[in-house]
């Protein structure tokens, strides 16, 4: 292949990928979404929160025993480790916002917690540095295209929920004429580091016999447009990475996305470890998201006064409980999370929808309307019932 020895040509792509990873490592000022509903009003507790902490002092803060939900609290703000480099995931706009369905899930958390969807604080990490990120503590959730495996179960945090099923793939140019995986035998291909996408290639190099040329780069933005100037035949990450990333190309419809996947790559959010109520906590405002679009409440119908149907009236916090006092929420919370940020179908609908990420049909349906025992979605969305 022509493009393994246009490798050795790649000096503009090494330094454009020296200045995107430090780009990767700034910190960005909290910003509105422009995209999401309008902010609720911060909760009393949110409102008291005069005490900046910073993320070292949190994390001694928590060394002593004060759990994350008081350290967040007391702050005011949501820590997030984000991206914002991939269009419909974590993105910036043109209005400087970030936005995307994994900075939607962040600011769930902040409505949540803070009564307010936008006391999120962003950080971006490249692939490579979101392990040291989420160990650190410094961080309070990481929400960025990362895949639930078990060793950065053990090893980095506690994965809240699956709130994107995926899986790796290969992006061709059309131009190769390529139309299946296993026609890409002795391909170059551009990997990012730090990623599943890189242990899930040698596997199947080794299983296949692909002869692979596996070129790394250290961040989403150097590995595109090394595949772009044609350093490598393939581009390869989670689909959903693929489609986002050929979204931003001058001309997508020269890159194909080859059929099939070769890995499972559930995607989610994940806490640090050692705090069982915080994994509580973001794991139920998941749940939060998903049960309203079950139940067929949006950020536009959100009740205030009972409905009748007891499981929308529990969520709602206007009858009985669902353990929010345990939790550590007010009996409302699930009024902030939805009016600030939506359900999980505004979500994906705002943000995944105009990628051409078809959801009905796909893993990342509902699995059933809730309250409906005939009427299966057939994905694979689905929580801990509220209750
Ligand atoms: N889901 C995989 C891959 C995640 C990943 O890093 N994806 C790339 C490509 S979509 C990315 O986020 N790149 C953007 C960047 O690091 O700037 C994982 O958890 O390791």
């Amino acid at each position: 292949m022509v493009a393994r020895y246009l490798k050795y040509l790649g000096c503009g792509a090494i330094l454009l990928a020296l200045l995107a990873s430090f780009a990767c490592g700034q910190e960005e000022p909290t910003t509105p979404a422009q995209s999401a509903p309008a902010a609720v009003q911060p909760s009393p507790d949110a409102l008291e929160a005069t005490a900046a902490l910073t993320a070292g002092e949190a994390t001694a803060m928590e060394n002593q025993g004060v759990s994350r939900l008081q350290i967040v609290r007391d702050r005011g703000t949501l820590v997030c480790a984000s991206i914002n480099t991939v269009a419909g995931f974590g993105f910036l706009d043109s209005g400087g916002n970030t936005v995307g369905f994994d900075i939607d899930l962040c600011r769930a958390v902040a409505a949540a917690v803070l009564g307010n969807p936008d006391a999120v604080e962003f950080r971006t990490t490249t692939a490579a540095e979101r392990g040291p990120a989420i160990q650190s503590g410094e961080i309070d959730i990481m929400s960025r295209n990362t895949t639930w495996t078990s060793t950065r179960d053990a090893a980095w945090g506690n994965f809240a929920q699956t709130m994107f099923y995926d899986g790796q793939g290969f992006m061709v140019p059309r131009s190769l004429g390529i139309t299946g995986m296993l026609e890409l035998r002795d391909a170059s291909i551009c990997v990012q580091q730090g990623t599943t996408t890189e242990l899930n290639i040698q596997d199947f190099d080794n299983q296949n016999s692909m002869n692979f040329d596996i070129l790394t780069f250290p961040d989403g933005v150097s590995s595109n447009d090394a595949y772009l100037s044609g350093q490598c035949d393939s581009l390869t990450t989670d689909r959903s990475g693929l489609v986002s990333t050929r979204s931003g190309f001058d001309s997508p419809d020269d890159h194909i996305i080859l059929p099939g996947t070769i890995s499972e790559e559930p995607l989610g959010p994940l806490v640090p470890h050692g705090d069982d109520q915080w994994f509580d906590v973001v794991k139920t405002v998941m749940a939060i998201l998903i049960y309203a679009e079950a139940y067929g409440v949006t950020s536009d119908n959100v009740p205030s006064i009972a409905t009748g149907d007891t499981k929308v009236d529990r969520l709602f916090g206007l009858e009985g409980s669902f353990g929010q006092e345990a939790l550590g929420f007010p009996d409302t919370v699930a009024r902030d999370v939805i009016r600030g940020v939506g359900n999980y179908g505004e979500i994906y609908e705002r943000h995944l929808t105009p990628l051409g990420l078809q959801r009905d049909g796909s893993r990342n349906a509902l699995w059933s309307n809730a309250p409906c025992r005939d009427c299966p979605r057939g994905g694979q969305i689905y929580a801990a019932p509220l209750r």
